[in-house]
């Protein structure tokens, strides 16, 4: 059926995924929709993956470069990967196939800040982008398109395509429509203008993404729920975790640093950001927004909770039950949510100007605040830094989380030295474990160590971190960053060698 495209000439052009497929060949560029796994096209690259592998046993050569808003599904990253048919990927993953081959060394992967995807697509290093296959809720009389679960790069893709493939998801609920704000107004300098923009509840641009019918390609229709991954429930560290976070913030508050309502939160992905926003109903903190990228489980509790007022973000990322919670009751969720381009979502500027709370994890934290977000032993991708730097650096209070140690107590998760450097200590103002909270604003290296050691690293560590920095106070070059670099990383290397950072 096709009461969901309402546009003669693009029902027109309905194709199977396969026939759709067929118009991808090696080498080419492939701009896709999908951003933490909502959102994504779920047909069309499943044939791709098929062609590819039946190309590949033929003894033929084909690969594509894949962009996207961010982390997709099985269906795209997990089936071009297993066929080996992803070249170049840009710019977020947490796909485990797709990882593993990055490791491996087989796939090349550009793990780049999520706001300037959109930017430096226009600016034009990038290569040409060959075909746009984006998922749309339906398309409008006049051939509009009406955005999905998520808008991602959406706008980006089907402005700089040369032919675009559209996948109408009947899965998605048509009360999505009019959520979104597309927003139109970006450009390259010399022209670039302010982003009118002042409360997170703005909206700025249209409903619809704007697409050229001539050079629609073909429309496959699809009825495949999004990825939404479960949840598991909070743990005592995690409720540990958003304790001390809940406590610094109620502070805050009572210092006059902080509104009552606090300002427009964001919360990064997982367990730990989610039980934090749980910790939220319980507060005393009301009406508050949200102005991040994605909208958790723990987003649609506050809302329902009336103690968030409304949520901008640029994509779900909820459990199955929460994203039959939400389809159930779109019309009136939407109202108090809007979805809008990554670019605009993860805005440095707007960022800047609402003054976010950042909250997000991270994969290990040095003595001085310094964070990494993405690589284990300083080489293996985990998953990329996604909006984590767009709001980090650009925060009102840029808060990082995580339990204070990994992989059952046999890793630190604070260490001499980062492994790899995301976030600088100029960017990082709190630090939270399980332990306690570490506020480093306004202090300089040697205090920030002390904190650190003290409040955030698990008492198994706490003596040895306490013995490296006594003896590099005593054998630094300089005092302003005390460092022995012939053993800043030994604690990763008996990682490696022995299976625990313990000494
Ligand atoms: O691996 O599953 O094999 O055991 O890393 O760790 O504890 O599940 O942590 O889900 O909270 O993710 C930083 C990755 C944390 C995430 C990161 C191992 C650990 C496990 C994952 P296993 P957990 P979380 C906006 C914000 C960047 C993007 C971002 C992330 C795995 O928060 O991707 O912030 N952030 N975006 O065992 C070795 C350590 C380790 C370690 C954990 N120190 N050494 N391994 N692990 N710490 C949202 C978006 O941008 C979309």
């Amino acid at each position: 059926s096709s009461d969901r495209i309402a546009h003669a000439g693009l029902a027109a052009k309905r194709r199977s995924a396969e026939e759709a497929a067929a118009l991808i060949g090696n080498g080419m560029t492939v701009g896709m929709s999908g951003f933490t796994g909502s959102g994504y096209p779920k047909a069309v690259p499943l044939a791709l993956a098929d062609r590819i592998n039946a190309a590949h046993e033929a003894g033929d050569p084909f690969q594509v470069k894949v962009w996207t808003g961010a982390s997709t599904g099985p269906e795209l990253d997990g089936a071009l990967a297993k066929a080996d048919g992803i070249e170049f990927r840009l710019p977020y993953n947490s796909d485990p196939i797709a990882r593993e081959r990055i490791n491996r060394g087989e796939m090349q992967y550009f793990d780049m800040h999520l706001s300037q995807v959109a930017p430096m697509a226009w600016q034009g290093f990038l290569g040409d982008l060959d075909i746009a296959v984006v998922e749309v809720t339906g398309i409008t009389a006049d051939g509009a398109l009406i955005p999905s679960a998520s808008v991602g790069n959406n706008k980006t893709w089907l402005d700089r395509a040369k032919g675009v493939i559209l996948e109408v998801n009947r899965w998605q609920n048509p009360a999505l429509e009019g959520m979104h704000d597309i927003y139109y107004g970006t450009a390259l300098p010399p022209h670039r203008v302010p982003i009118p923009l002042v409360h997170a509840d703005d909206r700025i641009g249209e409903p619809h993404f704007r697409c050229d019918p001539d050079k629609v390609l073909a429309v496959v229709e699809t009825d495949s729920p999004d990825r939404n991954a479960p949840f598991s429930p909070p743990d005592a560290k995690a409720h540990a975790i958003a304790g001390h976070l809940l406590e610094f913030l109620g502070h805050e508050v009572k210092m006059g640093r902080l509104p009552a309502s606090l300002l427009p939160l964001q919360s990064g992905v997982g367990n730990i950001a989610n039980a934090v926003l749980t910790g939220l109903i319980d507060a005393p903190f009301e009406n508050m927004v949200a102005y991040t990228e994605v909208i958790q489980d723990g987003m649609l509790d506050l809302l329902e909770a009336g103690k968030l007022r409304m949520a901008s973000a640029t994509a779900f990322s909820l459990s199955p039950e929460a994203a039959a919670r939400l389809n159930g009751d779109m019309a009136r969720y939407r109202g108090k949510m809007i979805l809008r381009p990554q670019e605009i979502s993860n805005h440095p500027e707007l960022i800047r100007r609402l003054g976010c709370i950042a909250m997000n994890g991270l994969i290990e934290a040095d003595i001085y605040g310094n964070v990494n977000s993405t690589h284990l032993m300083g080489s293996r991708i985990q998953n990329g830094i996604g909006g984590s730097g767009d709001f980090a650096r650009n925060a009102f209070i840029s808060v990082f989380m995580t339990p204070s140690t990994a992989k059952g107590g046999a890793i630190s998760a604070i260490v001499p030295h980062c492994s790899h450097v995301d976030h600088i200590n100029q960017d990082v103002q709190v630090i939270v474990t399980e332990q306690g909270l570490a506020d480093l604003r306004g202090l300089a290296p040697r205090q920030r160590a002390e904190l650190v050691i003290g409040k955030c690293a698990h008492p198994d560590y706490r003596d040895m971190l306490k013995d490296y920095f006594a003896r590099a106070m005593q054998g630094s070059y300089g005092l302003q960053s005390p460092m022995l670099p012939g053993e800043a990383l030994a604690w990763h290397q008996r990682y490696m060698d022995s299976g625990s950072m313990k000494a």
